[in-house]
């Protein structure tokens, strides 16, 4: 009942052409997420990649057909996790359903991602802004989803200097961002110190994306 009236006072919102933000989406399937999230790090455990400016803040993994590596060479999408060796988890049906639904009500029919990178930001970390370009597929959008406490969210244009939007993504806030808008400078403030029930200090994010099979690496 407070989460529908929570919802209801920040009404989806349109960032750009082809950007929507969805605040509350994921919120019915928050349990789900968590469960997967517990299942996906226990088979391929968060990492901080290294990479040529030192260690990411965020602490990463990744299921599905591809996941997203960093080292000091640089960034990659790969059919195996480099801490394992082994394929990375697969992706659960629930997580792929509910990207799908996502970038359906952002008005991207029939999305079906083969990635999902999830990141987990404790208190002072973040992520500087960046454009996802290593893709290979450029008709395709990202999904995002949050879960556990609020984080500021920069959201910009396809120029790195273009004005930003900040927006304050909580719990279960999705944001779908593709066509016009699909190269959107973006990145997240490091996040504040402050408690959610399920995740404690933490907050994590789920990015899931279609990816050229051409692109994978071993
Ligand atoms: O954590 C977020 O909200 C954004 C994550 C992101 O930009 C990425 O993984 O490329």
């Amino acid at each position: 009942m407070m989460d529908d009236l929570f919802v209801s006072l920040r009404p989806r919102t349109v960032l750009a052409d082809g950007a929507a933000w969805l605040p509350g989406f994921a919120l019915p399937d928050a349990e789900v997420l968590h469960q997967a999230i517990a299942n996906v790090s226990a088979a391929a455990p968060f990492r901080h990649f290294r990479t040529r400016m030192g260690p990411m803040s965020a602490a990463m993994t990744s299921c599905g057909a591809c996941g997203w590596t960093a080292d000091p060479a640089g960034y990659r999408y790969s059919r195996t996790d480099p801490m394992t060796d082994q394929p990375w988890p697969d992706m659960p049906d629930a997580l792929r359903h509910l990207a799908a639904r996502a970038a359906a009500e952002a008005g991207y029919e029939a999305f079906d991602p083969v990635s999902c990178l999830i990141n987990r930001y404790a208190p002072g970390a973040g992520m500087g802004l960046h454009q996802d370009r290593d893709e290979g597929y450029p008709e395709a959008p990202v999904v995002s989803v949050s879960l556990g406490v609020p984080a500021r969210f920069s959201f910009g244009g396809s120029g790195r200097s273009d004005p930003k939007q900040i927006i304050d993504l909580l719990d279960g806030d999705v944001v779908v961002w593709g066509g016009a808008s699909r190269f959107a400078w973006h990145g997240v403030s490091p996040i504040r110190e402050t408690f959610h029930p399920q995740t404690g200090a933490m907050r994590y994010n789920l990015t899931f994306r279609a990816i050229n099979a051409a692109l994978f690496r071993p």
